[in-house]
C-alpha cells in the first residue's frame, strides 16, 4: 500500500541545523526536540541537539540516530563545542539560546542563519496570528516565530513519514504477548499517562463499569495502584521508548495521555482518547483544553468527561461509565484522516527555511 509522503530534502546549504532545547519539567520539551531532529535527519539535515538535560533520551530513544549529535548546554561565556553555528538554528519554547552562540550567529556570514523559535503546540486562535511572524532581533539577526497547530495557518504536526505504514504492520497479538498481557476475552484495554488527577479514584470506578485492563505509565499514573477496584486489571508499565510508546497507544482501545507530544501520539494512535493538559497555575491550560475539543467536536458526554479530567468542572453525575468507545471513535478518526492531508511539521519547518533564505523573504508570509 502506498501511504503517499515523501519528506521534502533539506537544500545543501541547510544541511546543519542546531537545535536548542531546555528542558523545564518532564519529558516533552526533549521528547519534540529528538522527534524534530529525527524527522530533520530523516530530510538529510546533519542535527546538533543542544539540551541541559538528555537523560530522558536514554528511555525514550536509546538506540540514538547517526546524524543527530546529543550535546549539553555550554557554559554561560563560551559557545564551547558548538562555537559554529549551523545554517538553521532553532530554539525550542523560547529557551534562549547563550548569548556566546548568538553572538557567533551574527558573525556567520554569509548568510546569517534562519532562527526560528518553535512554540508549543496549541489549538488556540493566537497560533494562526502569530505562526510565521518575524521578531527582529539585535546585530541584524531575525528570529521567526513557528507554531505546531492543527490548521492549515499553523505549523502542523510531528508525523514520520513511514506512520501509516509502521501502524499498517503492527501485530498487536504479538505486542500483548511481548509484553506479558493476557486479555481476557471481552476485556478491553486503556493506557494512563497523567499528572496527579483528583479525579483519578472516580475515573478508575468508571472504567470498571466493563472489564478492563489498565496499562500505567511509569509517575503520576501509577498512583491508580492506590486505588484497587474491583473490575479493572492494572499493570505497571516501564518507560519504553518512543516507538514502544506508540505501540502501546495503537494496542489499546482508549488512550489517556497527557502533555502535548503524548496528544499528538494519541491523535494518530487513531483511537478514542482523553487529554490532560499541563496544569498551570493561573488555570491557563482549560483554555487550551478548550480549544482543542473545539477542534474535535466530540459529542457532549465525551467533552465532559475532557473537562471534569482537568479540573474544570466537577464530575457528571452519576455517569457510571464511560462514554461509548464505538461513537467516540468515529469522531476521532475523520479529525486524523483530514490531518494527515496536511504537510508535516518537519516539511513545513524545511519549506519555511527555504522560503526565509530567499532575498525577498523579509516579509511575514505565510506557507
Ligand atoms: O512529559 P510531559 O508531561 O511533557 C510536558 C509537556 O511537554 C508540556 O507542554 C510541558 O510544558 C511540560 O512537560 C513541562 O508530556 P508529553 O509532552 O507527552 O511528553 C512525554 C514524552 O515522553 C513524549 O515524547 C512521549 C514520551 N514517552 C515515551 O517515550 N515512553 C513512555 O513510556 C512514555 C509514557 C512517554
Amino acid at each position: 500500500m502506498n501511504f503517499g509522503f515523501s519528506p521534502q530534502q533539506v537544500e545543501p546549504i541547510h544541511r546543519r541545523w542546531d537545535i536548542f532545547c531546555r528542558v523545564i519539567d518532564n519529558y516533552g520539551d526533549v521528547g519534540v526536540c529528538w522527534r524534530l531532529a529525527c524527522e530533520l535527519a530523516r530530510r538529510g539535515a546533519d542535527v546538533r541537539l543542544v539540551t541541559d538535560d538528555a537523560h530522558a533520551l536514554t528511555w525514550m530513544a536509546p538506540q540514538g540516530h547517526p546524524q543527530v549529535q546529543v550535546l549539553p548546554w555550554p557554559g554561560a561565556d563560551a559557545a564551547g563545542s558548538i562555537a559554529a553555528p549551523a545554517a538553521v538554528v532553532i530554539e525550542a519554547f523560547g529557551c534562549d539560546p547563550p548569548a556566546a552562540c548568538v553572538n557567533a550567529m551574527a558573525q556567520r556570514q554569509p548568510p546569517a542563519p534562519v532562527w526560528i523559535n518553535l512554540e508549543y503546540l496549541s489549538a488556540e486562535a493566537y497560533v494562526e496570528r502569530s505562526h510565521g511572524l518575524p521578531s527582529p532581533q539585535p546585530r541584524g539577526l531575525t528570529k521567526w516565530f513557528f507554531y505546531p497547530g492543527f490548521t492549515p495557518h499553523t505549523g502542523g504536526l510531528l508525523r514520520e513519514s513511514d506512520l501509516q505504514a509502521r501502524q499498517a504492520a503492527f501485530d498487536r497479538d504479538r505486542w500483548l504477548r511481548e509484553h506479558g498481557i493476557g486479555l481476557q476475552p471481552g476485556e478491553r484495554l486503556a493506557s494512563l499517562f497523567c499528572y496527579p488527577n483528583a479525579a483519578l479514584p472516580a475515573v478508575l470506578q468508571r472504567l470498571a463499569a466493563q472489564p478492563t485492563r489498565l496499562l500505567l505509565a511509569p509517575g503520576a499514573a501509577q498512583r491508580a495502584l492506590e486505588f484497587p477496584t474491583p473490575g479493572l486489571h492494572m499493570q505497571a508499565m516501564p518507560w519504553l521508548t518512543q516507538q514502544g510508546f506508540d505501540e502501546l497507544l495503537w494496542a489499546c482501545d482508549l488512550n489517556f495521555v497527557r502533555g502535548e507530544d503524548s496528544l499528538v501520539r494519541a491523535l494518530w494512535a487513531d483511537k478514542p482518547l482523553v487529554w490532560q493538559a499541563y496544569p498551570q497555575q493561573d488555570g491557563a491550560h482549560h483554555a487550551k483544553v478548550q480549544a482543542l475539543l473545539g477542534q474535535l467536536q466530540p459529542d457532549a458526554d465525551v467533552a465532559a468527561l475532557w473537562q471534569w479530567w482537568n479540573g474544570m468542572t466537577a464530575p457528571p453525575p452519576q455517569t457510571p461509565a464511560l462514554p461509548d468507545l464505538a461513537k467516540w471513535q468515529r469522531r476521532v478518526h475523520p479529525w486524523r484522516q483530514g490531518l494527515l492531508q496536511q504537510a508535516s511539521l518537519a516539511d513545513q519547518l524545511v519549506a519555511f527555511v527555504h522560503a526565509r533564505s530567499r532575498p525577498a523573504a523579509a516579509a511575514p508570509a505565510r506557507i
